[in-house]
């Protein structure tokens, strides 16, 4: 029977799949490369591992491989219950205490090898993590997108390691908490959908697979709370790194958030990431997102091949 070894563990309430052996070859080179070799010859095991019955909409996979890039402590390649993501944030922290707790790393700087460029992060001890993103900008401003039986919406389009559109919840009259969780689905996935109808695009026509709606903090003590829904629409529990990101690129583009200040970011389940962001050269900002994750379970999964629902229950 095949067996893959996992290590599972939370970010801010956001569950992280690290695959730490068992997993697919899939040899060399870029890890753009080899993510595209995953997506293309082993969606079965995507889904194995990450979909019910094993795992929820809400897990992220990510799977560990050989770094391309020098001076990577490894590579990784992040999946959900849908298919790839470029970048994760929290799944990035989850990955940092993972491989504290396997004892690959202690208190310190390392780089780690995405599809969509190296990213670095500070082991700091314990839970905490600080990532630094990849460079993250807003590439639209008050995009309107017609949204049936809402009407227009205006919003940003960002890019944090993914593509977000990002939008008032309360000018949707939404409040951003659990008691709202029906809505607040429904709304964002009646967004998301018209984004794509609209053929409202990121840069180079990528697709926007994130939806961000943001309003007032819980808690004042923070900046402000946000509810993400994801590609496989499924919310983030956390505040989302990626999508942190790309709010620290709004805020910076309107001049409401200066280089080196803290934004402190609440999820929609409470939890907080912190944010910092640096101007790079090429003008877009290189974010430093701060949160903490919990090492839940070591596990193997067995993959009996009489078992009809081996590679998960896929939608
Ligand atoms: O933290 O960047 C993130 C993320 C993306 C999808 C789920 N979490």
């Amino acid at each position: 029977m095949k067996k893959v070894h996992v290590i599972d563990s939370h970010t801010g309430g956001e569950p992280t799949r690290v695959v730490i052996a068992g997993g697919p070859d899939l040899g060399g080179g870029p890890l753009a490369t080899r993510r595209e070799v995953f997506r293309e010859r082993f969606d079965g095991f995507r889904s194995a591992v990450v979909n019910e019955p094993r795992g929820s909409d809400v897990v992220v996979g990510a799977m560990l491989v050989e770094p391309h890039e020098p001076g990577c402590v490894a590579g990784v390649i992040y999946f959900n219950n849908v298919g790839v993501l470029g970048m994760c944030g929290h799944g990035t922290i989850g990955v940092a205490v993972t491989l504290a707790h396997m004892g690959k790393i202690g208190r310190g700087s390392y780089k780690l090898d995405t599809p969509v460029g190296v990213v670095g992060f500070e082991y700091r001890g314990g839970a905490r993590v600080s990532i630094q993103n990849v460079p993250s900008y807003r590439h639209g401003a008050g995009v309107t997108v017609d949204v049936p039986d809402v009407g227009p919406v205006t919003g940003d389009v960002a890019w944090g390691g993914n593509w977000f559109f990002l939008t008032p919840a309360p000018a949707l009259g939404l409040t951003l908490d659990l008691r709202s969780a029906d809505d607040l689905l429904r709304r964002s996935t009646q967004i998301s959908r018209a984004l794509k109808a609209g053929k409202i695009t990121g840069a180079g026509g990528s697709e926007i697979d994130h939806v961000e709606l943001y309003g007032p903090p819980a808690d004042p003590a923070n900046h402000a709370r946000n509810y993400v829904l994801c590609p496989g629409m499924a919310y983030d529990r956390s505040p989302c790194g990626t999508g942190t990101s790309a709010k620290l690129a709004c805020l910076a583009a309107d001049g409401k958030l200066a280089e080196g200040d803290t934004w402190r970011q609440e999820s929609v389940i409470g939890s907080v990431f912190e944010g910092t962001y640096r101007r790079a050269d090429s003008g877009r900002i290189v974010p430093t997102i701060t949160g903490e994750a919990y090492v839940t379970a070591e596990a193997t999964l067995l993959f009996d091949p009489a078992d009809p629902f081996r590679e998960g229950i896929r939608s």
